[in-house]
């Protein structure tokens, strides 16, 4: 079992290929198509996510697609399920199976994700309708006297008992924690903080006996705050992401795929090809983006069947720049040409 996680999650980041995140809630999905004036109906989200996995040429640059428990059950028009329509292209499927962050008591502004209750029999389905893999986020946030250290191991304790789970149900998890983006706070602020969830999110999995070539982490980059005024260059933000992931993560651990955490695309992009072109490591460093690759596509398509082919494109387009960055040979001429 333990060799078959560990092929499963080293298929999910292999060189020059990432992750597309598209497990938005039926919430986040409204978020997502409230600018292009669409409803985030079961059809359309369907219709939605249909026009990302049939892109021709995607499987080039996507190696996997975090779905939400309504997608993982749903269908191409023709009637393949999305599950085997993704396997049969060479894209991994898998389950968001976290619930919700909830306020953590006693920890004004702090969250816990819950889910734990059930997981074993969600697992269970998700396998049988096609799921390879499973993905929990933990939600950091930062901001005064926060993130404390109770709120980071909360969430780190809940990753852990999730990752030997979905192990033990064989699918590889997604360990996801980020250190959210949203605020004032420096870029030496955040590495701090990431360093701190990096290093309690890393010790719990051990703890619980996780095998750690079946899992694949997912960490946000270290970053400045939204709304700092000093914003961190490309270079800077690859010193700092390095400095907190090399040499203290196992080098057992299959992959790092980054989210994009709310990064305009072209920056997660730029970022990402920073943090390789930074030299060799043990792992693929790659991305598992969802707004960095859909932010594109939603402005092209605009919910109109006759923009399609151009959403497909823009699509195609930034998951090749990915690519590209995952490989840190991300270079101005590729923007230039899709
Ligand atoms: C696609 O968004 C995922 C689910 O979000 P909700 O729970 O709000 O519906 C999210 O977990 C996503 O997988 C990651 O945060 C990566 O997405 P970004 O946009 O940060 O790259």
């Amino acid at each position: 079992m333990a060799d078959s996680l560990a092929a499963v999650a080293a298929a999910m980041v292999p060189a020059g290929r990432g992750l597309l995140a598209a497990d938005e809630d039926p919430a986040t999905l409204q978020n997502r198509f409230d600018p292009i004036g669409l409803e985030a109906s079961v059809e359309n989200g369907r219709i939605y996510r249909e026009l990302l996995f049939t892109t021709p040429g995607i499987e080039a640059h996507i190696s996997g697609v975090i779905l939400f428990d309504d997608t993982l059950r749903q269908s191409t028009f023709d009637g393949t399920a999305f599950p085997d329509y993704l396997a049969g292209r060479g894209m991994a499927p898998g389950i968001k199976v976290d619930l919700e962050p909830v306020d953590l008591p006693g920890f004004p502004g702090e969250f816990v994700t819950e889910g734990l209750d059930g997981l074993p029999r969600r697992l269970e389905e998700a396998r049988e309708l096609g799921a390879c893999f499973a993905k929990w986020r933990a939600a950091i946030a930062v901001g005064a006297g926060i993130p404390t250290r109770a709120c980071i191991d909360a969430n780190a304790h809940a990753l852990a008992r999730y990752a030997a789970c979905c192990q033990a149900h064989g699918l590889v998890p997604i360990v996801e924690p980020e250190v959210v983006m949203d605020g004032s706070h420096t870029i030496e602020d955040c590495e701090v903080h990431t360093t701190e969830t990096r290093a309690r999110v890393m010790a719990h999995p051990h703890e619980h006996q996780v095998a750690m070539d079946g899992i694949v982490l997912k960490p946000s980059m270290v970053l400045s705050g939204k709304s700092c005024p000093a914003q961190a260059t490309a270079d800077a933000v690859a010193a700092a992401t390095r400095r907190c992931f090399s040499e203290r993560v196992p080098a057992a651990v299959s992959g790092i795929a980054f989210l994009s955490g709310g990064q305009s695309p072209l920056q997660a992009t730029a970022n990402l090809d920073a943090i390789n072109r930074l030299g060799p490591h043990p792992w693929q460093m790659s991305f598992s983006y969802g707004r960095a690759l859909q932010a594109p596509v939603l402005d092209a398509w605009q919910g109109r069947e006759n923009f399609r082919e151009a959403a497909q494109a823009a699509f195609l387009h930034r998951a090749r720049c990915n690519g590209a960055a995952a490989l840190g040979r991300y270079a101005e001429e590729i923007e230039g040409g899709s």
